[in-house]
């Protein structure tokens, strides 16, 4: 568990920064005013949280390794955004981020607020469906948003959050991912990501909403072999080693956050041809779920308002607000 114990806080900056030598635990404990008692269940603590810390009787403690752990002690001392994820509740497991999320919102929790957990029990998808959330592999992550955006508008934020992911993996890893309309992010095909935009309103307008966002980063092997809808994939196997968690998750709120601002201030429409490039739908005849209907066409692109355009087997153009892309064929 992670803590906001200032003394837990300050015993891991010294150890951080005698860079891998020893720290004297009495020097440590005069200089925070503790027992060398005291230290040491800081020590158990920090080691409990995944800090891979030496003792050394006459020496001290040695830093050896910091986990790839999204605690806030290494993510709120190095996150580069303005209004986003300015407040970071983490857990190491959860039922579900978005549940967590939901329950702090109604609660007046702010804007930006960010759920982290290292693995969720009741990971879930659109409909209830479940989303696997094995430990410390993945991100998994809820957002809460309270800009008061019209009904119809909100839900356009998935799409911001996966355009957000689609940059940062391209910034960072050099991995050209694409976006299954509305809510998947992808690679060759393979789903890397799911969204799932969760909100309450008031009337016409958005009290707060919800973007729960799960990203496979490390899993390998059978953690990819489902069985799921689609064929999955991770960061990790599709850049050929195991990465920082951390790393991906700071560029993505940076990423957002740009994107957020700009949705907000400017409208969807000034995002509405970065969109259509990051589609991995375009010209591809593909299968949608819509309602009670099953709708078979090439997809054309999008509205400036977020629907899909669609043209039927009959040439006639089709606009679909919200759906489900079960095939995507290949143009022969
Ligand atoms: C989604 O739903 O893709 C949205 C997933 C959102 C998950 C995040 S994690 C943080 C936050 N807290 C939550 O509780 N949820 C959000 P959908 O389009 O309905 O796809 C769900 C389907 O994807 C499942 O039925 C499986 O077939 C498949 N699936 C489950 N886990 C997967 C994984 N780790 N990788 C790839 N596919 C998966």
């Amino acid at each position: 568990m992670a803590h906001n114990d200032a003394t837990l806080i300050q015993i891991l900056h010294a150890l951080k920064e005698s860079e891998g030598l020893y720290v004297s635990g009495a020097v440590l404990a005069t200089r925070l005013g503790i027992s060398r008692a005291g230290i040491w269940k800081h020590i158990r603590s920090l080691q409990s949280m995944g800090y891979e810390i030496e003792s050394h009787p006459k020496e001290g403690y040695r830093l050896t390794a910091i986990p790839d752990m999204l605690l806030p002690e290494e993510i709120t001392p190095n996150i580069r955004t303005v209004w986003l994820g300015k407040n970071y509740y983490y857990a190491q497991e959860m039922g579900s981020t978005n549940d967590q999320a939901l329950m702090m919102a109604s609660k007046g929790a702010p804007h930006g607020t960010i759920i982290i957990a290292e693995k969720q029990t009741q990971g879930r998808g659109r409909l209830n469906r479940r989303w696997e959330s094995p430990e410390r592999s993945g991100i998994y992550m809820s957002i809460i948003l309270t800009t008061p955006l019209p009904l119809r508008v909100a839900p356009l934020s998935m799409q911001i959050a996966a355009l957000a992911l689609v940059n940062a993996l391209r910034e960072r890893y050099d991995l050209e991912a694409s976006i299954k309309w509305p809510n998947d992010v992808l690679i060759k095909g393979k789903k890397l990501a799911g969204i799932l935009a969760e909100m309450q309103s008031d009337q016409d307008c958005v009290k707060f909403l919800v973007i729960g966002i799960g990203i496979n980063v490390n899993q390998m092997g059978s953690e990819l072999e489902g069985p799921f809808r689609y064929p999955a994939t991770s960061v990790a196997s599709e850049v050929g080693y195991t990465l920082k968690r951390q790393e991906l998750f700071l560029a993505f709120l940076d990423h957002f956050e740009i994107l957020y601002d700009q949705f907000t201030s400017h409208g969807f429409q000034s995002l509405h041809k970065e969109l259509e490039s990051a589609s991995a739908l375009l010209g591809k005849t593909i299968t949608v779920h819509s309602g009670n209907e099953e709708i078979c066409g090439k997809a054309l692109g999008f509205t400036p308002e977020g629907a899909l355009r669609l043209s039927t087997k009959e040439k006639k153009e089709k606009i679909i607000w919200v759906g489900d892309v079960t095939q995507i064929e290949e143009n022969r």
